[in-house]
């Protein structure tokens, strides 16, 4: 377990600290460990937000074993059912917002705004993703004989285990959760470790919306839950979004098992900045890609590939503006880059920042520190760090750092920026700027990545379109969209042949 957790555990918590519970077949209960972690503000340690159970398998299988029990009825209850307690979720969502976007920043740090936005797009998911009720389309198709009718129909999978991380507290578990509800699976949550009260607020939201009992469960905890889930017999799918180190693991046993696994990793994601590109524009985009939730999205612009023509003056404008980002606790206002999720992110942060320097021998155009003056004095708060004269291979140019740093690579042909954007293990995002309507069709082409962007950063990816990565950061699935159906349900392909005889398909010959 990581260290920085164990003193959190160990810390011990004062008796006014709120104190959360599993949600398991409807009813909120303790953990059969008997045992607590203390979830802490990263913007300042001493404010502690909540004791939350730190579950162990015993927990997993009940869990299970409720969503076993709740499985056929919720199955069976019309997907148009289904997804009116789902445009329900919505609406508590919504009148919610403001006190879910306050308790996501306390516990994860990113700025208001954008935790604002990250229960936004919960809200904007659960409502897209409900009108599937009335439509999770299969298809007819006609058959090779006569008198007999041929179609497809999407059945759901079973017991879906969900296991979400720190980044998007509300946003990736409504991903998962939503689809798999309309689609009539039944589910078991386990909450990133660093942020399990926005997913009680999302479970607890299930709960009021009347979704039944046993449908939605949720266990806090750490890695002994998380592989329990993964271990059990009668969980059917795994849903996992997370490090690359730990989902090779999840599939792994998955494989073992014959489970579903669908799986999204990291990013190193870069940004093209052409030389007829509308700088302002693109320093921006650049900013908001690299530096926004503090650079810990999977889609941050980690790499800003820019037309030598042009490198100066962009590196000149960039770290202007990254000099002035104000960086602090995000439930402040003025706050734009908030802190790091806790000590081991910090450090790893800091580690490959002194690699850049040190083993890469890159330049360290601004940043690079940790601050921990003032206000500044019990948090993980990070310098946001440009590094320039970035050289394809290099380890900060290949690795995802996750946090508030961006390297930027001088290239000279778009060819050459494309080779370099395509060149490391993960193929989430990517961008091009530029005014050139040609150059920003090839690029599309060319980037092999999930998502691609023309003017605009790596990040921003709305609910209605399919999300996910090529090669080390996927599996080949999508989630969002109507594409995540295809991860919830099991195609099921019916043939009724109303004859009134034996007609064998392939070989009895039909008159023309
Ligand atoms: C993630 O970084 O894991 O496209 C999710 C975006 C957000 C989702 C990011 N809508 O940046």
């Amino acid at each position: 377990m990581a260290k920085a957790k164990e003193a959190k555990e160990k810390k011990s918590s004062k008796s006014s600290t709120k104190t959360y519970h599993n949600y398991i077949g409807g009813e909120w209960v303790k953990s059969l460990s008997g045992e607590f972690f203390d979830n802490v503000n990263p913007a300042d340690t001493t404010d502690i937000i909540g004791r939350f159970p730190k579950s162990n398998t015993e927990d997993v299988n009940r869990a299970v074993e409720a969503a076993k029990n709740a499985a056929t009825k919720w199955r069976r209850t019309p997907a148009p059912k289904r997804a009116e307690l789902l445009f329900s979720l919505g609406e508590i969502l919504r009148d919610n917002k403001d006190r879910f976007t306050r308790d996501m920043t306390r516990e994860m740090g990113k700025v208001l705004k954008e935790a604002g936005g990250d229960v936004q797009e919960a809200i904007d998911c659960t409502y897209y993703t409900a009108g599937e009720g009335r439509r999770l389309h299969g298809f007819t198709t006609p058959a090779e004989m006569p008198n007999k009718f041929a179609m497809c129909v999407r059945q759901p999978v079973g017991i879906c285990g969900l296991i979400t991380p720190f980044n998007f507290p509300m946003a990736i578990p409504s991903w998962k959760l939503i689809p798999a509800l309309v689609c009539g699976n039944t589910v078991v949550i386990k909450s990133g470790e660093d942020v399990p009260l926005s997913t009680i607020n999302l479970v607890k939201s299930c709960e009021e919306a009347g979704i039944p009992k046993g449908v939605v469960n949720i266990v806090n905890g750490f890695g002994e839950a998380g592989a329990a889930l993964v271990d059990h017999e009668d969980v059917r799918l795994i849903s996992f979004t997370g490090s690359t180190d730990t989902g090779r693991i999840i599939a792994e046993q998955c494989a073992r098992d014959n489970k579903i696994v669908s799986l999204e990793m990291g990013g190193k994601n870069a940004i093209i900045v052409m030389d007829d590109a509308d700088i302002d524009n693109a320093v921006e985009g650049s900013l908001w890609g690299a530096f926004g939730t503090s650079g810990q999205r999977c889609t941050a612009s980690s790499r800003l590939v820019v037309h030598k023509k042009i490198y100066k003056k962009f590196v000149e404008k960039l770290v202007e503006k990254v000099k002035k980002l104000r960086v602090g606790n995000g439930l402040d206002a003025k706050t734009e880059v908030g802190p790091v999720i806790n000590e081991d992110a910090m450090q790893k942060i800091l580690g490959y920042i002194h690699i850049g320097k040190n083993v890469d021998k890159a330049t360290l155009a601004c940043g690079g520190n940790q601050l921990t003056k003032g206000d500044y004095k019990n948090g993980y708060f990070i310098e946001p760090t440009v590094l320039t004269d970035v050289k394809p291979g290099m380890r900060i140019e290949q690795e995802e750092i996750f946090g508030p740093v961006t390297c930027v690579i001088p290239f000279s042909t778009l060819d050459e920026a494309i080779d370099i954007v395509n060149g490391v293990k993960y193929g989430l995002s990517s961008a091009i700027y530029t005014q050139d309507v040609n150059q920003s069709f090839y690029a599309m082409q060319e980037l092999y990545t999930g998502i691609c962007y023309v003017n605009s950063a790596t990040i921003g990816a709305e609910v209605h379109l399919p999300f996910g990565g090529t090669k080390g950061t996927g599996n080949g699935h999508r989630e969002a969209g109507t594409q995540v159906l295809d991860i919830f349900s099991e195609w099921k392909s019916l043939y009724i042949d109303y004859s009134g005889k034996l007609q064998k398909a392939q070989i009895d010959a039909v008159e023309i």
